[in-house]
Parts: structure tokens; C-alpha cells; sequence
């Protein structure tokens, strides 16, 4: 039988790389799209090159999403089945310093590949994935967001996401693509950028531990998030394709943590025991075996905006798609810890 054809923009992320190692199971031939960079950033990736029964089926090609003539040229080269959309400028603090490239990648990215699948006449050919945000709820007073909840993002991050999410719907209806948006709440593993949050905490806590770093300096404790494992949430944008109708749907476990609790899960795990002392910009976390300072504020970590709270509702997912997350917070911070172990940085 012939092999299902895979293209996916951002295969070097977090996301990119759990999805290509998915896909490859399933016996997809899969094409990923990395950028030019000054340094090799195929770590994530790099493990399925070093599998002899995984590396025939994979390809990296160059291109880019702020380049039309590149992904015209990729769906060309590579006729896809299916394209998932992962590339992003994903990082909402940084988004605040360059809305613009945010911007042109995020949204205006997305509208490039629809379009390509539109000029090249592949409508019916191609079915198409939108990564798309809890960001895009934003500061919204819901408290359980699912696909009804209004957006009402709160960083040119989020704002772009909502274009690329309703680009995505209007190509469906005005053009019959086979597009769906997953609404994906906060996801991480142990490939997470070091500069969210999750990984930022495992990673500070042990280098201290191990005597590498003396402090660890955080932003907003308190705003709370529905955190989910990676792997868990490419399954789910694969199965949004394998349906009859394209639709949109939200990803999430339904549970929420404050940053300060996951700082608190983390820590006990690796081993400390902490207590929190003063308020405010001036709120530290104090190692109580010597009184020595783990974990201070500063200021540059805040957003001018915060997301204050997120906790998703995925009742229609568990429905439509019979997804459900197999992972719990705790899997989660286990497994991100067992890999900072040994894998020291
Ligand atoms: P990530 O680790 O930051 O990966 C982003 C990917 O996009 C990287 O491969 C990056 O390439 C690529 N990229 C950036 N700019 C590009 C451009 N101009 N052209 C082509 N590729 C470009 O993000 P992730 O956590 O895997 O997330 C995947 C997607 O889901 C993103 O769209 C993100 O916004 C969205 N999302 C993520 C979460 C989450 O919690 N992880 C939740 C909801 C939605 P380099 O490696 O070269 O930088
Ligand atoms: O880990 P974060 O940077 O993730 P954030 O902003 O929620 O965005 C991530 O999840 C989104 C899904 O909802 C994705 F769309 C997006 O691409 C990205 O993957 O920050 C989480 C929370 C924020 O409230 C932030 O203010 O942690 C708070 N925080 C506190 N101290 C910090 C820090 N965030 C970061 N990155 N670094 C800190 O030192």
C-alpha cells in the first residue's frame, strides 16, 4: 500500500519533533520543513536520523513561512496528503519585543500555505492542521474554555493566532480545504525551549542542586495554567484529520496550576524542601535545609499583559475523537526531571 505523505512546517519545535516520530509509526512518509540557522537546530530530531527502521521515511527540507515561493515549492516537491502547521514565532513574552515578525509568521504564515493549497488547485487533496492557542482566550472570564469560549487574546502572540485560526476557518468554508484548527492548551515534555517556564524551572532547580547555578529568577507566580504532555497532543492533531468533516477542536486536561505549584511539585521532587516567604516582586522561595535563596522575582520576566487563568475543556475531542490525555502533571515533571538528569546542562 501506498505510504501517506506527512509535510510539516516546524519539525525542528517541541511539537514537530513529537509528531514526526507519531506519524513515522503509523508507516507516514514524512517531509519536514526546517529553516536556515547559523547553527545545527536538529537536536530534537536528530534520534530518528540514528533509527535505522524510522530514517528512509524522513526528509528535512529547507524553507520558511515568511517565503510563499518556498511553500509553494515544498507542496510541489513533496504532494502531501496532509500539512500540519506547527511553525511558529511561539514564544508569548518575545512576542511583545517583535509583534511584527510574529505577525508575519504566525498569521500571515498560515494564510501563505492555505493560499498555496488554494493556487495550486489541491483543495481536495491535501487536509490541512492549524496549531492554534489557549492563548487566543487570553483574559477571558470563562472558566472552563472550550470551542464557544470568545477569544480575546492579550499578546500580538495571541492576536496573530486568531488570524491564523479564523484564516483557517474561512478557507474551509469558502474553499472546501479540509482544515482544522486544534485550540492546544499548554503542552511540554522534556524537548520544551528552555525559556518556557516548565522546563525553565526543572532545568534552574537542578543545575542548583548539582551546584551549577546559585538562583533561579521567575516572573508571575500566579497565574495558573492547564499543562498537558506533548506527546499526548500530537495524537490529537492527527486525529483531527483522520474524521470525516474538518471542525475545530480544543485540547486540554481540564486541570490547572499556578506557576508557584508547579515550582512546588518540581522541587520536592528533585529533592528540596522550600518555604515562601515576603510579597510581591520581593516573594522568594528559601531551601529550608540552609536558608540559602532558590527562587526570586524580577520584574523583566512579566508580560505587559498577563493570561491570568486557562484550564481547557476537551469534552468534545474526548467525544468526536475519543481523545483523552494519558499523562498527569506529575508523569509529566518526572519525566522532564529524569531527563535533565541525564542529560545535564
Ligand atoms: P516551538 O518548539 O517553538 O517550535 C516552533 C517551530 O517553528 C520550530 O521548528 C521553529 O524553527 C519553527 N519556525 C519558527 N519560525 C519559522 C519560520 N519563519 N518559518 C518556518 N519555521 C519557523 O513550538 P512548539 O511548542 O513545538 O509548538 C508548535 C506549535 O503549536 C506552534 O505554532 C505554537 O505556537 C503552537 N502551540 C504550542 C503550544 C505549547 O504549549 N507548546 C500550545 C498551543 C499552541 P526553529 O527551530 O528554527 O526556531
Ligand atoms: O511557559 P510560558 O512562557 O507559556 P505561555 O505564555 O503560557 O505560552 C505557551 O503556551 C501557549 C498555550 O497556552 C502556547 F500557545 C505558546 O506558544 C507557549 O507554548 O509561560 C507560562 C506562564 C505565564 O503566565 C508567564 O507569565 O508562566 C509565567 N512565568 C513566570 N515566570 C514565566 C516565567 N514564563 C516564562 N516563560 N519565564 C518565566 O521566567
Amino acid at each position: 500500500m501506498k505510504k501517506k505523505i506527512a509535510l510539516i512546517f516546524g519539525v525542528t519545535g517541541q511539537d514537530g519533533a513529537y509528531l514526526s516520530r507519531f506519524l513515522l509509526k503509523k508507516n507516514y512518509k514524512v517531509f519536514g520543513v526546517k529553516r536556515r540557522s547559523s547553527i545545527i537546530n536538529t537536536q530534537r530530531i536528530d534520534d530518528i536520523y540514528r533509527d535505522i527502521n524510522l530514517k528512509s521515511d524522513f526528509v528535512l527540507l529547507y524553507g520558511d513561512l515568511t517565503d510563499s515561493s518556498s511553500i509553494s515549492h515544498l507542496i510541489k516537491k513533496t504532494k502531501p496528503n496532509e500539512i500540519y502547521n506547527l511553525a511558529a514565532q511561539s514564544h508569548v513574552k518575545v512576542s511583545f519585543e517583535v509583534p511584527e515578525y510574529s505577525a508575519d509568521v504566525n498569521s500571515l504564515g498560515t494564510l501563505r500555505i492555505l493560499d498555496a493549497i488554494k493556487n495550486l488547485n489541491l483543495e481536495k487533496k491535501i487536509k490541512f492542521y492549524q496549531a492554534g492557542t489557549s492563548e487566543m482566550f487570553g483574559r477571558t472570564k470563562e472558566k472552563f474554555q472550550n470551542e464557544k469560549t470568545q477569544f480575546y487574546p492579550a499578546s500580538p502572540y495571541g492576536v496573530s493566532k486568531c488570524f491564523a485560526h479564523w484564516i483557517t476557518v474561512n478557507y474551509r468554508e469558502a474553499y472546501n480545504i479540509f482544515a482544522c484548527n486544534g485550540i492546544l492548551f499548554n503542552h511540554e515534555s522534556p524537548i520544551r525551549g528552555e525559556t518556557f517556564v516548565t522546563r525553565k524551572i526543572i532545568q534552574g532547580l537542578i543545575r542548583i542542586k548539582n551546584g551549577n547555578q546559585k538562583k533561579l529568577f521567575l516572573g508571575n507566580l500566579y497565574s495558573k495554567r492547564d499543562w498537558g504532555h506533548a506527546k499526548d497532543y500530537v495524537e490529537a492533531m492527527w486525529k483531527m484529520l483522520q474524521q470525516k468533516k474538518p471542525d475545530d477542536y480544543v485540547i486540554g486536561t481540564g486541570k490547572t496550576f499556578t506557576i508557584k505549584e508547579f515550582a512546588n511539585r518540581a522541587a520536592k521532587k528533585i529533592g528540596f524542601k522550600i518555604k515562601w516567604i515576603g510579597k510581591g516582586i520581593n516573594e522568594k522561595a528559601v531551601d529550608i535545609a540552609n536558608n540559602k535563596v532558590l527562587i526570586e522575582c524580577k520584574k523583566r520576566y512579566f508580560r505587559p499583559v498577563e493570561v491570568d487563568y486557562l484550564k481547557g475543556n476537551a469534552q468534545k475531542a474526548k467525544k468526536i475523537l475519543k481523545w483523552s490525555p494519558k499523562n498527569s502533571i506529575d508523569n509529566l515533571i518526572d519525566e522532564m526531571i529524569e531527563h535533565e538528569l541525564k542529560n545535564p546542562s
